[in-house]
């Protein structure tokens, strides 16, 4: 195995690291089955099952079991400040006269023009921010309502913002502001009360020859997002740099709220060896979703959606999604592409709703200043979060199973928050299918003047809003009311003799069932899945207006092992069974007919799908099902 990777490392661009790489290559054998063997003891509980061919399993069939429950800090926060910063920051998009194109992301400044690490390397060295103020900083995110901060330790430049003695590319020993702003950072969150978090770029270092990105210093650079191009170089780079460095930040900076790690992993058992360092050394502390593989199962304690993602329905496991303010997450001094304040309260609103927090980032400058678009804007939104943050903070998804024309929802017990977007020209806000009896309703920013509920002939709300609009952004309702929300489910209608789709969006869950995002693919992120039982259910309600007979379909994925589990699908009276069949990937979804049912009764009727047995692994990644008339 050595042998196959000497003739084109050979090349290696810089001539200490070639000799350093011939050290590497001598003895590394023995080093590399070392992993296997701290994976095989890495405590963290690593659970492989299947209903047919346990022998036949490799490591990509690995099902992963989080070892932290989500703190409370987590939920309730809602709202988090990325900050993007290094030396890129000093370029802030331009390099020898050159900008990055318009919408493009500063920080990956040095890939884009294949800036040589030389020369990279001098711009670090005049990295200087002396108006850096980290008070001023935790100050900004505290006022505009933000709970925890989260700052690039190191992205993948591979220069490490904080004092490390693993690797002197580092802020303290390579330039000349000498300070730690990690240090700075951390003592300040503390002393406001927020959760300091770090940002670890874990495969991607475009300083080291061996982890993966720099293909224009480096021949040994790790080349292909899918597979090690060198699996003992690489291994070298997790021992010398990526390991030892995240040991120092999880020992050094007091506790940290969140190790968020980016762009994946190789293996999973790698990304374990990261999620489980995290774990041991401050087993308070959360790993995001990218620690893993990106086309396996979630590794990691929540899911961080892709960059700017916005969900279209709910997710119901622990989510997050990373947001910019302009186009860039590093700094830009060409990007004015900002969004408006009244946008970013509103994606906030829109988030919150779905489950999710919201981590929006600011890229401050390379002297260490949070660019005044982005005070502005989150001045804005602080200003709006003082009146308003109760119906945010700690609050729990919509209970509705669609959103509203009008805006979002948002519920703390018997407390539903109505976040009014677009203020209707009539001054009634109209609100469908919930049952319970209101015992108050008022404006959240006026809550001694009652206001009034009615209900029209069909049972839904009309509440008569104040003559004027508290907030031309979003102005707040709540809904005081009896026990938990009693809602009507939603019912998919059919129309004529049309197929009926069955998904994600329309499907309510119940027992361990639930609604996930998955990294694969742009616009068919989500599914449902970790059925395990018959009690873990996934229904529709149907209004079907053509009775007959249907061809059924289902869309889903399963790896290998979870084969010839059976699992039904009833309507009814109706049942059929199927039988899972391996679509040789996690994210592999295939389409294929399940058999026929008839569907008999004119009206509505409630379709289930939920396995048969109890298994030890979960049944499927559910897609979709469709029904087509057949007769
Ligand atoms: O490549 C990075 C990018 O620079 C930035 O850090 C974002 C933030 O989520 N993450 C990666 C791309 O997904």
């Amino acid at each position: 195995m050595v042998l196959l990777f000497i003739g084109s490392v050979v090349q290696a661009q810089i001539s200490d690291e070639w000799t350093e790489l011939q050290k590497v290559l001598k003895d590394c054998t023995g080093h590399y089955s070392g992993v296997n063997n701290n994976v095989a003891t890495s405590g963290l509980p690593v659970i492989s099952f299947c209903c047919s061919n346990p022998k036949s399993r490799d490591s990509s069939e690995v099902t992963v079991k989080n070892v932290t429950t989500i703190p409370e800090w987590f939920r309730d926060s809602k709202f988090g400040m990325f900050i993007h910063w290094g030396p890129y920051s000093v370029l802030g998009g331009e390099w020898n006269g050159k900008q990055i194109e318009q919408g493009d992301i500063a920080e990956w400044i040095m890939e884009r023009f294949h800036i040589p690490l030389k020369e990279y390397r001098k711009v670090a060295a005049t990295f200087n921010p002396v108006k850096f103020n980290a008070r001023e900083w935790v100050a900004v995110a505290k006022n505009a309502g933000m709970k925890y901060i989260i700052i690039t330790s190191k992205h993948h430049d591979g220069f490490a913002m904080f004092d490390s003695k693993v690797s002197d590319y580092n802020i303290v020993d390579y330039t000349p502001f000498k300070r730690d702003p990690l240090k700075e950072l951390s003592e300040a969150c503390r002393e406001a009360g927020i959760k300091f978090c770090v940002y670890y770029s874990h495969r991607e270092d475009w300083e080291n020859p061996y982890a993966y990105g720099n293909t224009w210093d480096f021949d040994s650079s790790q080349s292909s997002l899918d597979t090690m191009n060198y699996p003992v170089l690489f291994r070298k780079y997790l021992d010398e740099k990526a390991i030892p460095q995240l040991k120092e930040l999880l020992t050094n900076y007091g506790p940290i709220g969140i190790v968020w790690f980016d762009r994946g992993m190789y293996t999973q058992e790698q990304g374990m060896e990261f999620a489980n360092l995290v774990h041991t050394l401050q087993p308070g502390c959360l790993v995001n979703g990218r620690v893993g593989h990106y086309d396996k199962e979630l590794l990691g304690d929540y899911q961080s959606l892709t960059d700017n993602g916005m969900p279209v329905g709910g997710i119901e496991e622990a989510w997050e999604t990373p947001q910019t303010l302009n186009d860039t997450w590093g700094y830009s001094k060409f990007d004015k592409n900002w969004k408006s304040s009244s946008d970013i309260i509103r994606r906030m609103v829109t988030i919150v709703s779905k489950g999710g927090n919201y981590l929006l980032n600011v890229g401050p400058t390379g002297e260490g200043v949070i660019p005044a678009p982005s005070i502005n804007i989150l001045k804005d939104v602080g200003e709006w979060m003082h009146k308003n943050s109760e119906s945010i903070y700690g609050t729990s998804p919509s209970p509705f199973p669609t959103d509203f024309p009008w805006g979002f929802c948002t519920r703390r017990g018997e407390l539903l928050y109505l976040h009014v977007f677009e203020w209707p020209g009539d001054r009634v806000l109209k609100l469908k299918g919930l049952k319970n009896s209101i015992v108050n309703a008022f404006m959240l920013t006026d809550k001694e003047k009652k206001i009034q509920v009615s209900r029209d002939k069909d049972g839904q709300l009309m509440i008569s809003l104040p003559e004027s609009r508290p907030d031309p952004v979003n102005s707040v309702v709540v809904l005081q009311i009896t026990g938990p929300p009693d809602i009507d489910p939603l019912v998919i209608h059919q129309t004529g003799n049309e197929q009926v789709v069955l998904d994600y969006l329309t499907a309510s869950t119940s027992g361990k069932a639930e609604k996930r995002f998955n990294r694969k693919g742009e616009s068919e992120q989500f599914h449902i899945s970790k059925m395990e039982g018959p009690e873990d259910i996934i229904k529709w309600h149907v209004n079907i207006s053509t009775p007959g007979i249907y061809e059924v379909f289902i869309t889903y994925a399963a790896i290998p092992g979870w084969e010839n589990c059976s699992y039904k699908v009833s309507a009814g009276k109706e049942i059929l069974t199927g039988i899972v069949r391996s679509t040789q990937g996690w994210y592999e979804y295939k389409t294929e007919k399940l058999g026929q049912m008839r569907l008999s009764e004119k009206g509505e009727t409630l379709i289930r799908l939920y396995p048969e047995h109890q298994l030890d692994h979960y049944l499927m990644y559910f897609r979709s099902l469709q029904l087509n008339l057949v007769k």
